[in-house]
């Protein structure tokens, strides 16, 4: 596998209005989407920087896993999402390498890209989400 680059950032946050305020008017970037991802018990907003994008996730249910996160760990850098060309080739190289998955195939996420993770026991503590649109 090799990323081509950072496709998002996402950022545990309690309050999603509160938080599209900083981003829009201190950063003054723009808020282009929000979006309820229901399997994953999240509402996302997306804001671009460049090629990246910033994801906010703010939780819809306190034992989803953006939910515990907070609790264990308050709000914050939640995971690092690299762009790589094929999800599943991707997952499964990782997986040949050792490294615990968190999905073994990819699967539908916000904006409909292909996703797949990997655990973060076995990425140096950061929860490492591999994604493409294809
Ligand atoms: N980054 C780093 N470490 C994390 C973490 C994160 N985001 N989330 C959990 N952990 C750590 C915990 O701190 C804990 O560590 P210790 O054992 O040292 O205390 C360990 O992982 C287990 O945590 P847990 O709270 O018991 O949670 P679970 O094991 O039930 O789940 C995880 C952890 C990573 C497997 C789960 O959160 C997961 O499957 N995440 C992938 C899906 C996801 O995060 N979706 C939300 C984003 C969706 C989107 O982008 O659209």
């Amino acid at each position: 596998m090799k990323p081509t680059h950072i496709e998002h950032i996402g950022i545990a946050v309690k309050d999603l209005d509160e938080a599209i305020k900083y981003y829009e008017g201190v950063l003054g970037l723009e808020c282009y989407a929000v979006e309820e991802v229901k399997d994953q018990k999240v509402k996302t907003a997306f804001f671009k920087v460049g090629e990246t994008k910033i994801e906010l996730l703010e939780s819809t249910d306190p034992e989803g896993p953006v939910g515990k996160f907070i609790e264990k760990k308050g709000q914050g850098i939640h995971h690092l999402a690299f762009a790589v060309d094929n999800v599943d080739e991707a997952l499964q190289q990782a997986g040949e390498k050792g490294v615990g998955l968190i999905d073994k195939s990819a699967r539908k996420g916000a904006e409909g890209l292909n996703i797949g993770f990997l655990h973060p026991k076995s990425t140096f503590g950061v929860l490492t989400e591999l994604c493409s649109d294809k």
